[in-house]
């Protein structure tokens, strides 16, 4: 069990990215390691990553929010029936108060996180099932297992994380990026085989453990927040940040960086298209170009240099 978490020791050391309409930002900075301390119980520091969002409104208590929960007000500008406001948040009331931030601390940070989460130019790619083989499957088999220890936790029980749901295939929980605001519910979903690294790996046979993941995320969304099945976009990602195959599972009011085209591929469409490969003769998921958008930061991108494979001109 981890120890609480006290931001004052956080040291911050340089802006990695930020996102003014998205009200995130992304810094760089060092943390006491979450490693054993040494010999002579100094804990060393280590560099950590923190992500930091301002939350959304609660649509349930908005109007309480409105009329009690803003302190000061500044007025920023007025003209004809045009009043435009500066507001702060009251610090202390009564009433259940909302988070003002959602954040999300690496502890350990590696090169990848930090290189993941800062800011980069993007390019577009084009994943021959060649360059699949030749470039992009020696480096997942070169990953170091450590990279998806939090997904062997949850599948071995060993994380604190609350668990939705826990089938022979598959375990529900609220993902990571959640700020537990029902309007941008955000749940993941993790296969337990771990032979299955990416949408890659899929064939005809996996059909039935898809629609069971797809029916068990719909049953758990209507049970805990009275969400309607047609209110959830549920896919994967191509390319992962993570090379054990999990979905996400997004409420419609949600848009998010990780759900545009070139990045995301819905359940619904992936279930399709093996459902089509019978017997699995084509073999879709592996004879497929994919095409998607690679940060430069990404390790893959340099490989792809190296291999002069893959990148428009
Ligand atoms: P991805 O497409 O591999 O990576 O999805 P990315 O979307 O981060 O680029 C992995 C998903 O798992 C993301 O939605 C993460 O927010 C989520 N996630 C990552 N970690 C380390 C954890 C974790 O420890 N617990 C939970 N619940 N979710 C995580």
């Amino acid at each position: 069990s981890g120890s609480p978490i006290d931001l004052s020791l956080f040291t911050f050391t340089s802006l990695l990215n930020e996102d003014p309409r998205g009200k995130t930002i992304n810094l760089l900075g060092t943390y006491p390691s979450s490693k054993p301390s040494d010999s002579n119980g100094t804990t060393q520091l280590a560099p950590a990553v923190l992500l930091a969002e301002k939350t959304h409104f609660d649509k349930e208590r908005i109007g309480e929010y409105v009329r009690d929960g803003i302190g000061e007000l500044q007025v920023l500008g007025v003209n004809d029936i045009y009043n435009w406001l500066l507001g702060w948040a009251k610090s202390s009331t009564e009433a259940p108060r909302d988070a003002d931030v959602k954040i999300t601390l690496i502890r350990d940070a590696s090169e990848t996180h930090i290189r993941k989460y800062s800011k980069q130019e993007m390019r577009m790619v084009h994943e021959t099932p060649e360059v699949y083989r030749s470039v992009v499957l020696p480096y997942i088999d070169a990953l170091p297992r450590e990279r998806i220890q939090w997904v062997y936790n949850i599948l071995e029980g060993k994380s604190e994380e609350p668990i939705l749901s826990s089938t022979p295939t598959h375990v529900l929980l609220p993902d990571m990026k959640w700020d537990q605001n029902p309007s941008s519910l955000y749940l993941t979903g993790i296969f337990r085989d771990p032979s299955l690294r990416s949408i890659r790996d899929l064939w005809n046979k996996h059909v039935g453990m898809l629609k069971d993941i797809r029916a068990d995320a719909r049953r758990v969304v209507k049970e805990r927040w009275d969400v309607e099945p047609g209110e959830l976009r549920i896919y994967f990602h191509y390319l992962p940040s993570y090379y054990h195959l999990h979905v996400h599972i997004t409420r419609l009011t949600l848009s998010i960086g990780g759900m545009y085209v070139g990045h995301a591929h819905l359940l619904d469409d992936v279930i399709s298209l093996l459902e089509l490969d019978k017997d699995d003769a084509l073999g879709i998921m592996q004879n497929r170009t994919l095409t998607y958008v690679l940060g430069e930061q990404n390790a893959l991108y340099e490989r792809m240099v190296n291999a002069q494979v893959g990148l428009e001109a």
